[in-house]
């Protein structure tokens, strides 16, 4: 029984250091330096590398080192009978919260606006707002967006929420019908799944079902968004602005346009990341279950694509 880790990202030793510490026995690999293939009954995944896993016989389990699951099921090498894992854990939630609380309050305070009038000494007092002013918009319902959504409401936003399959939410409005949802949203917020049908869900047909003046935060995943439909959107003055944490291309291209629009906020994939300290204990619990022929916990289902 052996445990491999696949992964173009760094921290890789404090995976293997905190994974070691829970269970000395276990045997670790690191992709691609795998000695016995046939060894290896669970994976942990995280970036997208061209790894064909049906050369790994004896696969039981892949888990993903995040939340989101795209990155594995974009893999077509995986057998069905291989379980697909996401992690589920509170540190992801508080500090996707407290990322998305400091974005939207930046919104309502103007503080993005005040920085760019700092950037040219303009001295000038606009329109004071105030949470009540805002409907913010929840797109994916899941674990973060179920929980974080509710948080909104509890603070005085209006909040409304969209998901694939109907949530029932306290003293929340949710939807299933996007054009219905859509409708009165100043900020929207995207932490839904990539699937074949959220794919581009970011595009102009959508933008401009929103208020005038809204804002875009995304925080899903970048091939939700239409790059091009959001730049030519911003630049009609139908949208206010976007702050954006993911993207198509990860790390986002130099070249890219994203980087110097005046309203748009870039940050490096960072609203929230996996602490191996805090996941590890889940990933080991896993990787004992499915030695013993159990199902492990937090499995995806693979239609839906979460
Ligand atoms: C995740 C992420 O999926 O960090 O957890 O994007």
């Amino acid at each position: 029984m052996g445990l491999l880790i696949v992964t173009k990202e760094k921290g890789i030793e404090t995976w293997v250091d905190n994974l070691k510490q829970l269970d000395s026995n276990i045997e670790i690999e690191v992709y691609p330096n795998v000695k016995n293939k046939d060894k290896i009954t669970f994976a942990l995944v995280w970036s997208k590398l061209d790894i064909d896993f049906a050369e790994f016989k004896n696969l039981k389990c892949i888990a993903s080192m995040g939340a989101g699951v795209d990155h594995i099921l974009s893999n077509d090498t995986i057998s069905k009978d291989v379980y697909i894992t996401k992690v589920v854990d509170e540190k992801l939630v508080s500090s996707m919260w407290e990322y998305l609380l400091c974005t939207v309050l930046n919104i309502v305070t103007n503080h993005y606006k005040y920085i760019s009038l700092q950037k040219e000494s303009k001295w000038e007092q606009l329109t004071l707002n105030s949470i009540e002013d805002y409907t913010i918009g929840f797109m994916g319902l899941g674990q973060l967006g179920g929980e974080i959504s509710n948080r909104f409401n509890k603070f005085g936003f209006s909040v409304k929420g969209f998901s694939n399959s109907k949530k029932q939410i306290q003293d929340m409005e949710t939807f299933t019908n996007l054009d219905e949802f859509l409708d009165g949203v100043d900020i929207l917020i995207n932490l839904l799944p990539l699937t074949k049908d959220t794919k581009g869900i970011l595009n102009k047909n959508l933008f401009y079902k929103l208020n005038k003046n809204a804002y875009i935060i995304n925080v899903g995943r970048g091939s939700h968004l239409v790059e091009d439909d959001l730049l030519e959107v911003l630049d009609s003055k139908h949208l206010n602005g976007a702050i954006l944490d993911v993207f198509e291309k990860e790390p986002l291209p130099k070249e890219s346009l994203l980087w110097t629009h005046p309203n748009i906020i870039v940050t490096p994939h960072s609203a929230s990341l996996t602490d191996p300290n805090s996941v590890s204990m889940q990933i080991i619990e896993n990787f004992k279950r499915v030695s013993k022929n159990l199902i492990p916990y937090n499995i995806i289902d693979r239609n839906k694509g979460y």
